[in-house]
């Protein structure tokens, strides 16, 4: 078996830089997937789990929640219904590398706290529940029961129940996370920060606010036929690889393209289909017809002016580019969004955008031509002060041709983790409305508080100010992943107990509270077996279509516990034996789960039954299925009103974003090879146009500090290789999580509380 120890620590002395690639995916694609399977599981275990990947009777990746054809819509899948990326997710869980007690006696947690984040991950799969006990040096084995007792007793100790955090990370399955939820409520508080908070969160607002619903409006079959479709702050060619084979096919089938960036992504230029014969031996698929390289957070100036223009041309020719009657039948606002952006000032869009005035004409342009449009984003549109806003302001440029609830049109805010979208139809959200909560508290006549709770901003805040004294989580790697590392690290250290529900080792472990726990969980590809036999679990991708997803290889350890192992036997200790939800036989039985699930939550009815159908099923969404705006205030589409605004960068000063390496699942370091922007051997790395450099007299490969400036104080990111990079000019980028020590805790996106992380400023200093 084939089979490498982990590779030592990152050195960003070693860096190595080439040309960035203009092409994504290829024969290469296909070779460092088998070769990262390889290394982590060997050869009959790799081929086992790649077949299984994406298919019917086998497992949902775990890497993007990018969504797989459907028969129903007549779509169909592939042999190999898988990605580059997600042929790496699965090697990082099915990895034989193993984290045992041995390993923790071995490393004291202060040792490995002074690890990287690649190190951390590249140790394995955690084995057996781990404690750090008060005072302790190392973690050191515990059994299940006392790790459950510890958990209920210190719960039970708090003074208040809202004194206790219960964060999600969207890998969990819709069982774990319905379970999860009520749990929680069961207890007493609603303080369920997820990692949605940090994602799409603005999406969410924005959407709930204009269309009545906070999802995407189309399915993969409205992809292949839209006409137009516009790929705004998003790099698909990383993080939703499977994606560029849907743009593939709807450029095949006459569609056109737009990239609005301010980095030229491999993924949005070309792409060379692995899975036909022109992507290896060719030169593929041109994808953008037009790549607007646009200047971080300068989109809501940039889809103003287009809606400028459009109402301009309508005024010019009435009749010829509205949908007059979408617009008068199924909108609100239209009057003062015309009042709006009738009057326009161009010089502000220019400042903003950093675009040629002819490239927005012709953009618009072709918005006006469409038939069918898509609007497809991501993190560049949701981590800015101005999230929302800029949101709805897609929105505003949607309805004015009413390209909403019409097959190849609509909008498409692309999901992160496999199952974010999933976690919160379930219920995980510090802030679900009444309608849910009085089902659930009907459902299983436990009292469910009403209070909003925390999210992933405020539940930092309360562990600062020590308000926050138990952090429990499902998944995920809070010390990372959010902002202001230092700070939040601080706070998690000040807690009486940290309980970590996770697959593999991070530094959430090694930046513990008071006593800390590790309870390792199976994963997506793992066997749950149970007394009432094998179970699956499903979940929801990004189009709200919800499937099964069934383990087949075998645990990691034989100590794992599933997710919904784990929270059922937390919540017996917590709330006794006679409490009024059947937590012991929801374990054995997640059928028995999927019941309530259909009787809580909206559009599941039925949910046993459909889930188990050849694809699942779609869940409702009015503006998609019948037009219908039920859910905002007016019960109509809501055009929305929005000042002119973008970042305002001083003299000296860079705007700086975060972002995604090739070589990464968020705070999970696969390696170090960014191939598509031609970096290898190194993160620490910041890339700036070399007009910036210039300008600011430092020289391609100097080594930098770079250091934010937010009101209350500056914070230092040290040691970082300056790379000479085509970016839009005054617009720097560098890795997440390696920069977010750089993101003030309270710079944070209006209404949807979402860290900024794609508008940073920053000046650079020399490292000395
Ligand atoms: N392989 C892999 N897949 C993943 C992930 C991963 O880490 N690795 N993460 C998953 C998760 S949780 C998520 S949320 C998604 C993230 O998917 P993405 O949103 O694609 O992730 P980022 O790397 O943050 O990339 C942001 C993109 O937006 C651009 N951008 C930044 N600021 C702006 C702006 O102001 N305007 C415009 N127009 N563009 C801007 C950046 O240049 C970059 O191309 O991917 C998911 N899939
Ligand atoms: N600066 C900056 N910060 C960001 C972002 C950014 O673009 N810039 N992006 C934000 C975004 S979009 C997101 S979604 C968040 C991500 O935040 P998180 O979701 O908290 O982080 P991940 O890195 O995805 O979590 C990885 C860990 O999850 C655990 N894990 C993996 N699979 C499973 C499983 O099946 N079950 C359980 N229980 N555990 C599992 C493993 O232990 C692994 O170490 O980060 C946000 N932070
Ligand atoms: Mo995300």
């Amino acid at each position: 078996m084939t089979r490498k120890a982990p590779r030592q620590d990152v050195d960003e002395n070693r860096v190595e830089t080439s040309t960035p690639k203009d092409w994504a995916a290829g024969i290469t694609g296909v070779t460092v997937s088998l070769a990262r399977g390889l290394e982590q599981m060997g050869v009959g275990r790799t081929v086992r789990t790649l077949r299984l990947l994406n298919q019917r009777e086998g497992f949902d990746c775990p890497g993007c929640a990018w969504p797989e054809p459907r028969e129903a819509d007549g779509e169909r899948r592939k042999l190999a219904e898988f990605c580059e990326n997600g042929a790496k997710a699965v090697a990082e869980e099915a990895t034989r590398r193993l984290v045992d007690a041995a390993f923790f006696a071995r490393h004291p947690v202060a040792e490995l706290a002074e690890r990287t984040d690649y190190w951390l991950g590249q140790q394995g799969r955690l084995t057996e529940p781990m404690v750090l006990r008060e005072g302790a040096t190392h973690y050191e084995p515990i059994s299940w029961d006392e790790a459950f007792a510890l958990t209920a007793s210190t719960l039970r100790g708090l003074d208040d129940p809202n004194e206790a955090i219960f964060y999600t990370s969207g890998r969990t399955s819709n069982e774990a996370a319905f379970l999860y939820q009520l749990l929680v409520r069961s207890f007493g508080t609603n303080n369920l920060p997820d990692c949605s908070n940090m994602c799409h969160e603005s999406s969410g607002a924005a959407l709930s606010a204009t269309t009545g619903i906070g999802k995407g409006s189309v399915s993969l079959a409205d992809i292949h036929q839209a006409d137009l479709i516009v790929v705004v702050g998003q790099n698909p060619g990383t993080n939703h690889p499977r994606m560029l084979s849907a743009l593939e096919e709807a450029k095949a089938a006459g569609a056109r393209i737009v990239a609005v960036n301010p980095l030229p992504e491999a993924g949005l230029m070309r792409f060379k289909n692995p899975q036909n014969v022109r992507g290896v031996v060719g030169k593929g698929t041109q994808l953008a017809d037009e790549f607007a390289q646009i200047k971080l957070g300068g989109d809501l100036a940039f889809f103003q002016a287009i809606g400028h223009l459009l109402l301009a041309w309508e005024r010019a020719a009435p009749g010829t580019v509205l949908d007059r009657s979408f617009v008068e039948g199924s909108t609100y606002g239209f009057e003062e969004y015309v009042e709006r952006v009738g009057e326009l000032d161009w010089d502000e869009v220019d400042e903003a955008t950093g675009l040629d005035r002819d490239q927005i004409v012709r953009i618009a342009r072709m918005l006006a031509d469409s038939k069918r449009t898509i609007y497809c984003w991501a993190m560049g549109l949701t981590q800015h002060k101005h999230a929302v806003a800029t949101i709805t302001e897609i929105v505003n440029v949607a309805l004015l041709r009413g390209m909403i609830g019409k097959p190849g049109a609509g909008l498409c805010p692309v999901r992160g983790h496999s199952n974010v979208q999933g976690d919160r139809t379930m219920g995980v959200w510090e802030k679900m409305p009444e309608s849910f909560l009085g089902a659930l508290e009907r459902e299983f006549g436990v009292p469910i508080p009403r209070a909003h709770g925390w999210d992933t901003v405020d539940a930092i805040r309360a562990m600062r100010d020590g308000r926050g004294k138990v952090f429990f989580a499902v998944g995920g790697n809070f010390a990372a992943a959010t902002p202001d590392s230092e700070l939040t690290e601080r706070a998690l250290r000040s807690c009486e107990l940290t309980v970590h529900v996770s697959t593999k080792l991070n530094r959430s472990h090694v930046v513990p509270g008071r006593t800390a726990l590790i309870l390792p969980t199976l994963g997506r590809t793992e066997r749950d077996a149970q007394p009432g036999g094998e179970q699956f679990v499903t979940v929801e991708d990004s189009m709200s279509a919800v499937h099964t997803s069934r383990g087949r290889l075998r645990p990691a350890s034989d100590k794992l516990l599933s997710e919904v192992a784990i929270i059922c036997r937390t919540a017996r200790t917590l709330f006794g034996a006679d409490h009024p939800v059947p937590w012991q036989a929801f374990e054995g039985d997640y059928d028995l789960i999927r019941e309530r699930i259909g009787r809580v939550v909206p559009g599941c009815a039925d949910y046993n039954a459909r889930v188990r159908e050849p694809d699942g099923f779609v869940l409702p969404h009015a503006p998609r299925d019948s037009r219908e705006f039920t859910g905002t205030r007016t019960g109509k589409a809501q055009f929305t009103v929005n000042e002119l605004e973008f970042p305002r960068v001083g003299a000296g000063r860079l705007l700086l974003q975060t972002l995604r390496s090739h070589d990464q699942y968020n705070t999970t370091i696969y390696g170090l090879s960014d191939r598509y922007r031609g970096v290898e051997d190194g993160r620490r790395v910041v890339f700036m146009h070399p007009d910036d450099l210039a300008k600011l007299g430092f020289a391609d490969g100097e080594l930098v500090d770079l250091v934010s400036e937010w009101t209350d104080r500056e914070r230092r990111a040290p040691r970082f290789r300056v790379i000479a990079y085509p970016c839009a000019r005054g617009c720097a980028a560098a890795y997440f999580p390696e920069a977010n020590a750089l993101v003030a805790l309270d710079s944070v996106a209006k209404t949807s509380n979402t860290p900024v992380s794609k508008s940073i400023v920053v000046r650079l200093e020399p490292t000395s």
